[in-house]
C-alpha cells in the first residue's frame, strides 16, 4: 500500500517534471520570408509568431529568418528541413502549375477582385493541391500589384521597353508576358536582384510598391512606372512532414496564425499603397503615372493564347468574371 502510493507519487512527480520540462523547452520552428522585417511580409511573420506562441502558451517558439531565395525556402519546406515559408508566387508554379493562372497579366481589376479569388473556391482549391507536393498551402498572402522600374533608361510608352533587359521572377508566365512586349526577360531569384541592378546587368525590374519601398529600390532605380500589370500573390507554405506531427488543436493554432498573418500582410500592403508613392518621391524616385495601362495589356496580348492553352480558357474566364 505504502509502496503503491510511493509509486503513484513518483509517477505524479515525473509527470510534473516532464510537463515543466516541456514548458521550459518549446518546440522550435522556423519561418522564412523575403523582404525586410518592417515589410508586408516581415510584419506578417511577426503576427504569425505572436499568435502561435500565445495560443500555444509557449509550447512553440517561432524563429523568423529572412531568406530571399524563395525557391530554396519552398524546397526546404517541401523537404521538411524548415517548417514554414512566406514568399511570392515566383517559384510556386514549379510545385502547383495551376497557381500560375494568378500571374496572368491584367486578369484582376483591383485588390478586392484578387483577394476575392484567392479567398474563394478557386484559390482554396489551389491551396489543397499543395498537399500532393508534401506542402501545406496555409494561405495566400500578397505582394501587391507589380510595377515596372528602370535605372537610366526612360520608358514613356510600352514600345520603349523593346530590347530592354528586365529582371523577372523565375516564373514562366511573367517571362512570356514581357517577352510578348519585346523585353529580354532575365529571370533570377530575388536575392540576386540588388547586385544585378547595382552592376547594371539588367536595365530594370518590376515589383509592387511594398517590395520597392521596403528594399529601398529607390537607391538602385531612377524611374517607377505605375503599370500595375500583374497582381503578385504570395504563399504561406507549411511542411507536410511537420503538419502530420500535429494534433487537430495545434493545427488550428497555426491556421489561426495564418489568418492573422494575412490580415497584417494586407493591412501593410494597403498602407504602402496609400503612402508609398509619396514616400518614394520624397526619397528621390521619379514616379510616373501610366495614363494608358491598357496599352501595356495590349503589348502583352500575344502571350494570352498560350496562357489559355496552359490553364484553360474556362479557368481564366472564371477568375476574370468573379465579382
Ligand atoms: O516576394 O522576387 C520577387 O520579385 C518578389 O516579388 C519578392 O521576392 C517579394
Amino acid at each position: 500500500m505504502l509502496r503503491r502510493s510511493f509509486l503513484a507519487a513518483s509517477a505524479a512527480t515525473l509527470a510534473l517534471v516532464s510537463t515543466t520540462a516541456l514548458a521550459q523547452s518549446p518546440r522550435q520552428i522556423t519561418l522564412t520570408h523575403s523582404s525586410p522585417a518592417n515589410s508586408h511580409f516581415g510584419l506578417a511573420a511577426i503576427t504569425f509568431k505572436e499568435v502561435v506562441e500565445k495560443e500555444s502558451n509557449g509550447r512553440y517558439r517561432v524563429v523568423i529568418q529572412r531568406l530571399d531565395n524563395e525557391r530554396e525556402a519552398l524546397e526546404s519546406v517541401q523537404l521538411g528541413s524548415q517548417e514554414f515559408s512566406m514568399g511570392s508566387t515566383g517559384p510556386v508554379g514549379n510545385f502547383v502549375p495551376a497557381v500560375r493562372a494568378l500571374d496572368v497579366p491584367f486578369i484582376f481589376r483591383d485588390y478586392a477582385h484578387a483577394r476575392g479569388v484567392v479567398d474563394g473556391k478557386i484559390g482554396q482549391d489551389m491551396l489543397k493541391d499543395f498537399t500532393r507536393r508534401n506542402i501545406v498551402g496555409l494561405a495566400f498572402m500578397e505582394n501587391g500589384f507589380r510595377h515596372l522600374t528602370t535605372g537610366g533608361k526612360l520608358v514613356e510608352k510600352p514600345e520603349d521597353v523593346k530590347g530592354l533587359k528586365i529582371r523577372t521572377m523565375e516564373n514562366p508566365v511573367h517571362m512570356s508576358a514581357w517577352r510578348a512586349a519585346g523585353v529580354l526577360p532575365t529571370p533570377m531569384a530575388f536575392s540576386e536582384l540588388p547586385p544585378a541592378l547595382q552592376q547594371g546587368t539588367v536595365d530594370g525590374q518590376e515589383n509592387p510598391i511594398p517590395v520597392i519601398l521596403s528594399n529601398n529600390f529607390n537607391q538602385l532605380q531612377k524611374y517607377l512606372y505605375l503599370t500595375g500589370h500583374v497582381y503578385s500573390a504570395g504563399l504561406l507554405a507549411g511542411s507536410q512532414t511537420f503538419w502530420t506531427t500535429l494534433n487537430e488543436g495545434d493545427r488550428k493554432i497555426f491556421q489561426n496564425a495564418a489568418r492573422a498573418a494575412v490580415k497584417t500582410n494586407r493591412d501593410k500592403v494597403e498602407a504602402d499603397e496609400r503612402d508609398g508613392v509619396a514616400e518614394l518621391r520624397r526619397r528621390g524616385m521619379d514616379v510616373r503615372e501610366v495614363a494608358n495601362r491598357a496599352s501595356y495589356q495590349e503589348a502583352m496580348k500575344s502571350a494570352m493564347p498560350d496562357f489559355e492553352r496552359q490553364f484553360g480558357a474556362d479557368l481564366l474566364k472564371a477568375i476574370r468574371d468573379q465579382k
